[in-house]
């Protein structure tokens, strides 16, 4: 036995029992970050990499329970949401999070990633998840962490070149968030992978490569929960993002195929060769 106990982390988010996005990309970085991973399991998907083909939503009060219960007898550094799945879960999620000091001016770092669609583009919550997730958590975040489709969901602002992403953050920062982290993968004409990280007065930009590699799913869980861990290990909110991005990246370059379409990004490269066999 040790007596010396990791950091902890707490993950709000939905299973992909395909093991590349969801609460289990989440727990495998947050461990591979060395850092305690607790779950709120908000949605059981049926998933593989042809689609989302079914789910069930737990109920909102199972979602706020394990959250207390966590947050009560555990203790944790950090937190994060993912999949949502409805307004009702979204509701009882910032209720509970209240109740346990995550989020706020001086709670528990937060980070919110506003996930509103699987990378096949199944629905992960509907419009009136959406204005839960806008109106109750943002105000609540110490940083969001959208992708350049739930920018647009968000603000209505389409962005189509890195030269806007300033314009966006500043937009949903407007939205109450400490923090605002813009990823940049999607502008797929765009030799690199830039991401922006804005606190309400400097920008701060983050660069990577574009990769060339089709198996990229659970890449933006991959990147709030390696922010989140950071968090949890008390860097400052700059620093957890500078080590989401290296984590992202690595995990984006080590990724491999799996099924017939989008394989998962890796965490096999922060384990010893001969432990992962590979
Ligand atoms: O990558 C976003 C995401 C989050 N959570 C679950 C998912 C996905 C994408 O497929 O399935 C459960």
């Amino acid at each position: 036995m040790s007596d010396k106990q990791p950091p902890a982390a707490l993950t709000i988010a939905g299973s992909d029992s395909g093991g590349a996005a969801g609460l289990e990309a989440d727990l495998r970085t947050f461990l591979t970050c060395g850092v305690h991973g607790l779950v709120a399991v908000t949605a059981v998907t049926v998933q593989n990499t042809l689609g989302v083909h079914d789910r069930s939503d737990v109920p909102a009060r199972v979602v706020a329970g394990q959250i207390e219960a966590v947050a009560a007898d555990m203790g944790l550094q950090a937190a994060k949401t993912g999949m949502l799945a409805s307004a009702e879960i979204i509701h009882a999620v910032a209720a509970a999070c209240d109740r346990a000091g995550i989020g706020g001016t001086d709670g528990i770092p937060f980070v919110v990633d506003p996930v509103a669609a699987s990378m096949h583009g199944h629905p992960l919550f509907d419009d009136a998840g959406l204005t839960a997730l806008r109106d109750e958590l943002l105000p609540r975040a110490t940083a969001v962490t959208p992708n350049l489709d739930e920018v647009r969901l968000l603000t209505g602002m389409e962005v189509t070149r890195r030269e806007h992403m300033p314009d966006a953050a500043l937009a949903l920062r407007e939205l109450g968030p400490r923090y605002v982290l813009v990823k940049g993968g999607h502008l797929a004409d765009d030799p690199e992978c830039v991401d922006l990280l804005y606190d309400g007065e400097t920008f701060t930009e983050l660069p990577g490569p574009r990769l060339d590699t089709p198996h990229t799913h659970g890449a933006g869980d991959a990147m709030a929960s390696a922010f989140t861990a950071g968090l949890a290990r008390g860097e400052s909110v700059p620093d957890a993002a500078r080590l989401a991005k290296w984590y992202v990246i690595n995990a984006v370059r080590n990724s491999y195929p799996m099924g017939a379409k989008v394989g998962p990004v890796s965490a096999f490269w922060r384990v010893a060769d001969e432990d992962a066999q590979r």
